[in-house]
């Protein structure tokens, strides 16, 4: 699909957003400049940002009809070549505002889609942002829309007129079915690749975009995956194996949250959220120079109630502790998360005290065992070795002493080989 955000010629944007009863002035001016960000991660310039105080969005302008002639004139005077608005707007607000100003209209979660579309690298994640884009884009087409985005570029490139909107909106229909069939189709592989996987903790990176999970990763797994000053600069997962001290944890490192992430691109990265779903545990990485920790922390949260993992166990961590001069900031962070662990990734301080945290979590899902096997139950003892990571291990003429770390969720399986064997009565199992 085309993309919204001109790169090429570095589009001039205006940006809109509302401030009252809900929000803050001082939250919307954060909020404005979050888009700001975004907009420049699309390869947007920001001309103007522009706050309208009023408590709920009017329904058929967003931002009220004087304003909206205000609007007009600013973006007249900038020649900007679009509005981008800080929320999602309904088709008929869109096409309001785009006739009242003559310019390209963009909301929140159509730039969001923008970003996702131009950051997909692997099958996946391009199949599940086309998806994600043609369901935000099905209602919205519109002869107006059609119309102007011909007129402008952008979007939708189709002629207008009822009856070409009409073969649009069939085709784009079939499109949709074959890009879910397509992702069902790559969700069964990824289920065969996962199932190798299994005897292994996994522990999944979450958190704000831009908190520096990725970086963390690299750090963790002397790694090199990317890691930039954008707003999601990951989209896939990506898994490394961290070896600890005294065990091997599967990292993931995957897409990072934002408020009013659009909800078609939650449901249509299920498979890639599934990551985070599956994991044993989350590590949860925060900003430490960040002025809004709580807020984001609770973005982060309800996207993990969102898609049923917010009971997993967490490790929280807060990142860039080398941004923050204020040590009374980092105190008052300590004394309201205890639990959490105060890092830098780029620098690499406190890394080996999330090793620790880290470790001793999956070593909770773990048993070390210590076993004398007879020799003859080959099925049992290859099984340790598939199965577990294997710490010491002897030979004898009949018998095999082994001592492993076994996940204990695969413990009845090896049990179930003991008990089914021909001879065992030597054989003991004792936690250690
Ligand atoms: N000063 C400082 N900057 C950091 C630290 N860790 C990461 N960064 C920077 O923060 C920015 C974002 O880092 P990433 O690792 O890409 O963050 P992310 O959470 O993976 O971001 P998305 O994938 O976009 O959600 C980059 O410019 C990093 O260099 C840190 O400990 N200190
Ligand atoms: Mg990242």
């Amino acid at each position: 699909m085309k993309s919204l955000i001109d790169k090429a010629n570095t589009e001039k944007v205006i940006l809109v957003g509302i401030y009252g009863a809900d929000t803050h002035r001082l939250k919307a001016e954060e909020y404005i400049d979050e888009l700001e960000m975004l907009v420049m991660t699309a390869g947007g310039v920001t001309l103007d940002k522009i706050l309208q105080n009023r408590d709920k969005p009017d329904p058929s302008t967003y931002i009220g009809k004087g304003k909206l002639s205000e609007l007009a004139g600013v973006a007249k005077a900038h020649n900007a070549d679009s509005i981008i608005f800080d929320d999602d707007l309904s088709p008929t607000q869109a096409r309001n505002i785009e006739k009242a100003t003559k310019s390209k209209i963009i909301d929140r979660s159509g730039l969001i889609l923008d970003i996702f579309a131009s950051r997909a690298q692997t099958a996946a994640a391009k199949t599940q942002v086309e998806l994600a884009q043609l369901e935000y884009l099905l209602p919205r087409l519109t002869r107006y829309w059609t119309h102007l985005s011909r007129q402008k570029g952008g979007i939708g490139t189709k002629g207008p007129g009822e009856t070409q909107i009409e073969t649009d909106r069939r085709l784009i229909g079939k499109r949709i079915a074959v890009l879910k069939e397509k992702l069902e189709k790559l969700d069964r592989q990824r289920i065969t690749q996962r199932k190798g996987r299994q005897d292994t903790v996994r522990a999944a990176l979450v958190g704000y975009t831009n908190v520096g999970k990725s970086s963390l990763l690299n750090r963790l797994t002397q790694t090199n995956v990317l890691a930039e000053n954008k707003l999601f600069a990951t989209l896939d997962s990506t898994i490394r194996k961290f070896e600890t001290q005294n065990t091997t944890v599967l990292l993931s490192d995957t897409v990072g949250f934002i408020r009013k992430l659009p909800h078609h691109l939650v449901n249509s990265f299920k498979s890639t959220l599934d990551e985070i779903r599956e994991a044993d545990m989350l590590i949860h990485v925060m900003d430490a120079s960040s002025e809004s920790v709580a807020e984001y922390k609770a973005v982060v949260d309800d996207t993990l109630k969102g898609i049923e993992a917010e009971d997993k166990p967490q490790v929280l961590v807060f990142n860039k502790i080398d941004l923050v001069d204020d040590a009374d900031k980092i105190a008052g962070l300590k004394r309201e998360y205890p639990e959490a662990v105060f890092l830098s990734a780029q620098r690499g301080i406190g890394l080996s005290e999330l090793e620790n945290k880290i470790e001793a979590l999956a070593m909770r899902d773990y048993k070390k065992m210590d076993m004398i096997i007879p020799l003859t139950n080959f099925k049992a003892v290859s099984f340790i070795h598939d199965n577990s990571e294997v710490i010491f291990k002897k030979y004898h003429e009949e018998v095999v002493e082994i001592v492993f770390l076994i996940k204990k969720s695969v413990i009845p399986r090896l049990e179930n080989m003991l008990k089914t064997s021909d001879i065992n009565s030597n054989t003991i199992a004792a936690e250690s």
